[in-house]
């Protein structure tokens, strides 16, 4: 054998050894970031404004004690880690007057997700919020957080009388007890979630509420909360995750007389901005998603 073909053997075995070191070096990262929960959109909500428009007051049963806190969203955030997506919301206070084994069962979250602004509905999925939501911003999923095995998923598509998605999704009371997680298989939700926006809206669950909303009306009941209307135009939220002082104005904006419900516009998309190497890895999970890799 020539010299220069020993040497063109040599070259060639180091270039494969060098690709292979690399590829077993990329394919750790991305494992490594596969597998870690990492952030994907974050976001605090101002303190003290679980009272809707501005005027909404706590029901007078104690176990609304200290008629504060308990509807109050402080920080949402949204998690990737393998192939669920996790959802945070905290709360100063968050309790479980009737045993649930979720370890909450006052507290009702629905998120609703922006995909697409030229796909989706304007109106809640069910009846209940009493909200319409941004015309330019129409939702695609819900994620209805509530106790007792009944958090579900539901996309725009789905009948008023579906069951939803619930399948894998989990909610639960975290260890610090003031943050609730829903976890959710990331094939109920299709999309690109560095692009998503996000209508939260935090209520009072209750059983037998609309779309298990505990209503507000005019003057504080034992179960319903005052400082709203007895009509179906004010909203039964009682706090929406929004930047400071634009909670009030959006649901405020409703006008029984007009027969007009508040109009609420999202928030995000994401203000986290990845590192090259971490679109890098993402990217590469997809392609060792593609070919079957375990990760
Ligand atoms: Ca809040
Ligand atoms: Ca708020």
């Amino acid at each position: 054998m020539s010299k220069w073909k020993v040497s063109i053997g040599i070259t060639f075995l180091l270039v494969a050894l060098i690709c292979a070191i690399l590829a077993a070096f990329v394919t750790k990262a991305a494992k490594a970031r596969y597998n870690t929960e990492h952030i994907v959109f974050a976001m605090n909500d101002p303190e003290g404004d679980d009272y809707g428009p501005g005027t909404y007051k706590y029901p007078i049963s104690s176990i609304f004690d200290p008629k504060k806190g308990h509807f109050d969203l402080l920080k949402f955030s949204l998690s990737s880690q393998r192939n669920t997506y996790h959802f945070d919301m905290t709360f100063p206070v968050v309790t479980n007057p009737w045993g649930a084994a979720e370890g909450f069962s006052q507290t009702m979250i629905q998120i609703y997700i922006v995909d697409d602004p030229d796909k989706g509905r304007i109106e809640t999925f069910r009846e209940g919020a009493n909200i319409i939501f941004d015309p330019q911003s129409p939702w695609r999923y819900l994620i209805k957080v509530v106790s007792f095995n009944k958090s579900s998923v539901y996309w725009d598509s789905d009948f008023e009388g579906a069951d939803g998605r619930y399948t894998g999704v989990r909610a639960s009371l975290q260890p610090d007890k003031k943050t609730v997680r829903v976890s959710v298989p990331k094939p109920l939700l299709p999309g690109d979630p560095y692009e998503w926006r996000f209508y939260v809206l935090i209520g009072s669950q209750d059983g037998m509420g609309p779309d298990n909303f505990r209503v507000v009306n005019a003057e504080i009941g034992q179960w319903t909360f005052g400082g709203g209307t007895d009509t179906d135009y004010d909203p039964n939220v009682i706090d929406i995750l929004a930047p400071k002082g634009r909670q009030e104005k959006m649901l405020g904006s409703y006008n029984p007389a007009e027969r007009l419900q508040a109009i609420v516009e999202p928030v995000g998309p994401a203000r986290i901005k990845l590192t090259r190497e971490e679109k890098f890895l993402d990217r590469i999970i997809a392609v060792l998603q593609k070919m079957k890799v375990k990760l």
